[in-house]
């Protein structure tokens, strides 16, 4: 069997699954009260359904994660292609969209789990917070190091709860993990605006590593000194067209010149290695039936399917 016609078979396979998955979602008994206004019952009964497809949708981006056994992760694969008010049924329609994690850079990560500052880490958030906030050298290091007091179990330092307990109103500072990347706005430094300019490039949860073949311009830029717009710009345009499934396949891409040697450095780094690979994905899904509506946000594991939180957007 050629490689195109197996995949070909594995896509329709998976449409299959997704298709009964999402309507055994739907096939819910609803027995509404005649007591009860019957426009009020069939919005109830929308939503309802709605949230259960919602929830189908995650299930099958689930799935789909766990269809995907190859060695690298791309968008062109099935996970990325997500789907777009996909109709399943005369009243209903969903929207499944997968995003990976691990191409942003994960904050919590600041960290390492004996208590240190990841240094690598540490210069990549510097390089973005300049770059994606327009801010000069200093402002950046203020913000890693606000970020650092927050994560870091002690309260030493000037953004600590000597800091937050002095706002209205007061609060402590974390020291801790982020439990969402929303929680950034806390942090000292960081308001609503910043937080959203950095949302594309940046997570709470995720693995050390990045992947070369999900990172934004400014991750990839982001990642040594040496790699400037047209080496980002450079390897983006090459992974459109071939997913990159080993760093060594980015020797002697045109456009990449001094930037090779750098990136094939942080590969084989011993903290936040560059990947083609990834661990750690966001679903998000929106439900249509009728008039109702439901969006809902997961966060998983790859391997062992695992789930880190399910909520209602
Ligand atoms: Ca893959
Ligand atoms: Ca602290």
């Amino acid at each position: 069997m050629t490689g195109a016609v197996h995949n070909e078979r594995g896509m329709v396979l998976l449409l299959v699954l997704l298709i009964v998955a999402l309507l055994t979602a739907l096939v819910i008994d609803f027995s509404a009260s005649t007591l009860v206004d019957l426009r009020l019952a069939e919005t109830h009964r929308d939503s309802t359904q709605a949230y259960y497809l919602a929830k189908g949708g995650i299930n099958v981006g689930r799935m789909l994660l766990q269809e995907d056994r190859n060695n690298f992760d791309a968008r062109s694969e099935m996970w990325g292609q997500g789907l777009d008010e996909y109709p399943v049924d005369d009243n209903a329609a969903i929207t499944i969209k997968i995003d990976d994690l691990d191409g942003r850079i994960a904050c919590n990560r600041l960290m390492m789990t004996n208590n240190n500052i990841d240094v690598e880490l540490k210069q990549r958030l510097l390089r973005l917070f300049q770059r994606v906030l327009d801010i000069s050298a200093d402002e950046a290091l203020e913000l890693v190091n606000n970020l650092r007091d927050w994560l870091d179990p002690d309260d030493d330092g000037d953004a600590e709860s000597n800091y937050y307990l002095r706002l209205e109103p007061p609060y402590r500072a974390k020291n801790g993990a982020l439990d969402t990347f929303n929680e950034l706005v806390m942090v000292k430094g960081f308001d609503a605006p910043r937080v959203a300019r950095l949302e594309p490039h940046l997570s709470a949860f995720g693995g050390p590593g990045t992947n070369i073949n999900t990172a934004s311009a400014e991750v990839i830029q982001a990642l040594a000194e040496e790699i400037d717009q047209a080496a980002a710009e450079a390897i983006i345009d090459y992974r459109t067209s071939t997913p990159i499934k080993a760093i060594k396949d980015l020797e002697g891409v045109a456009g990449l010149n001094d930037a090779y040697p750098a990136l094939s450095t942080k590969a084989t780094a011993l903290t936040a290695p560059l990947t083609v690979k990834s661990e750690h994905y966001r679903i998000r899904t929106a439900a249509y039936v009728n008039e109702g509506t439901r969006r809902l946000e997961a966060l998983v594991t790859k391997t062992g399917n695992q789930l880190h939180y399910l909520k209602i957007l």
